[in-house]
């Protein structure tokens, strides 16, 4: 199991982030949702009542939204259909938003694609 970990690690393109631990649950985190290939798990700085992260389980290059290619259109559908999946977990079917920041001038912080799914409390628009 060790070398299948190292192995998929070895496939990420770009510098492992905190998110490897996370897949490898080297770093405890509290898991909404897993399959073969997405983990959604509660984000540790929580921006509403529900807040929770959906990432690749193989980052295979994506770092960021903008850096997507047309092989990855499958896991991205993945991951969108796994926020929805959460909602329906976490009981915020009636509204919700999933947000991606892609770059730093997006303020991402994570360099391993994932979609923020938030609800629990009516939301605002514009975001900040
Ligand atoms: P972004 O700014 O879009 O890159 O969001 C990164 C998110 O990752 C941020 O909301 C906080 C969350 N995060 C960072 N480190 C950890 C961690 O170790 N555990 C968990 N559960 N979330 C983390």
């Amino acid at each position: 199991e060790a070398s299948a970990k190292k192995a998929a690690a070895t496939a990420n393109a770009g510098a492992p982030t905190i998110f490897d631990k996370i897949i490898a649950k080297e770093i405890p985190s509290i898991i909404v949702y897993e399959d073969e290939r997405v983990l959604a798990f509660r984000d540790i700085n929580p921006q509403a009542p529900v807040h929770v992260l959906v990432i690749p389980k193989f980052r295979d290059g994506l770092t960021e939204l903008g850096k997507a290619e047309a092989r990855q259109r499958d896991i991205l559908g993945e991951l969108l259909y796994a926020a929805k999946i959460v909602a329906e977990k976490e009981g915020i079917l009636d509204g919700f938003r999933v947000v991606i920041n892609s770059g730093a001038t997006a303020c991402q912080s994570v360099y391993h694609l994932h979609l923020h799914v938030l609800g629990g409390r009516q939301m605002k628009w514009p975001p900040g």
